[in-house]
């Protein structure tokens, strides 16, 4: 690590109160040009702790940046990994207040449950898929703590990977009854179909994204306990909204889930 603790949890304040305040920043890494991977984690989990030792429970954990197109449009090329606490969660059909957020953007995923702990290293497809109690619609809201979403991915990685909102809704799915891989989305805005896909677009099966995040989890010493929601990533890129906007994301098998911008 290049960053000491009081730099960490200085960091970690800054970008927390960026979040609670809507207010957007410079990429860290400006400041800090020589912080590694380890930093950035340490800065998320500084995050993590802030909001556990104000009382907020871990509402879920997320992989962000698992497919080709997200990369595209971020000019990136590896995951990166973050959680959402219980209060980032939208009801389904609910309403999501944009005074809240800086820049909203959101992403069609799938998201998984999980009914036994995942520990890597090691884990891969079939393991998750054995540890998967139901797979469901997910919308992730994103909303970059960073100036127009200008940022490199260890900046990114301390800025809990974006995450802002989610909601989850539709059907829970048996994976044991589907094909991930070709499970088709298309993500409405409006009522206007505005981004389609296929589960494979996530790192070929959004598995892989859960079994990359039990081994990036295990290097640490840590797992994916039983009972976690996981948001396995955008299957297409982040779509921009705005208060007023309706956005609808439905899945082959799994129905539909929806949330309001206000
Ligand atoms: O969940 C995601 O894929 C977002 C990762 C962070 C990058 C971004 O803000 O687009
Ligand atoms: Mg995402």
């Amino acid at each position: 690590m290049k960053l000491d603790k009081a730099t960490i949890e200085k960091l970690a304040e800054h970008l927390e109160n960026c979040q609670l305040q809507a207010k957007d920043t410079t990429k860290i890494t400006d400041d800090y040009p020589d912080m590694d991977w380890d930093d950035a984690y340490a800065i998320q989990n500084m995050i993590k702790a802030r909001k556990l030792a104000r009382g907020l429970k871990l509402g879920g954990l997320k992989a962000g940046l698992t497919s080709h197109a997200k990369m595209k449009q971020m000019g990136v090329t590896t995951p990166v990994f973050g959680f959402m606490t219980k209060d980032y969660e939208i009801a389904d059909g609910g309403d999501c207040k944009t005074s809240e957020l800086i820049h909203p953007k959101v992403e069609p995923e799938i998201a998984f449950m999980t009914n036994k702990p995942l520990r890597g290293p090691g884990c891969h497809i079939a393991a998750v898929l054995a540890a998967t109690e139901y797979v469901i619609p997910g919308i992730e809201v994103i909303d970059s703590r960073y100036r127009d979403f200008k940022f490199d991915l260890k900046s990114v990685v301390a800025d809990n990977t974006s995450a802002a909102r989610y909601v989850v809704g539709g059907q829970k799915l048996d994976v044991k009854n589907a094909d991930l891989r070709t499970t088709g989305i298309v993500l409405e805005k409006n009522g206007q179909p505005v981004v389609f896909g296929a589960g494979a677009a996530v790192l070929g099966h959004p598995a892989a994204a859960i079994a990359m995040l039990a081994n990036h989890l295990g290097a640490m010493g840590e797992e994916i306990p039983a009972g976690t929601l996981i948001l396995s990533g955008g299957i297409t890129e982040a779509v921009a909204v705005a208060a007023g906007d309706t956005v609808t994301l439905k899945v082959q098998g799994m129905g539909s889930t929806s949330m309001r911008f206000v």
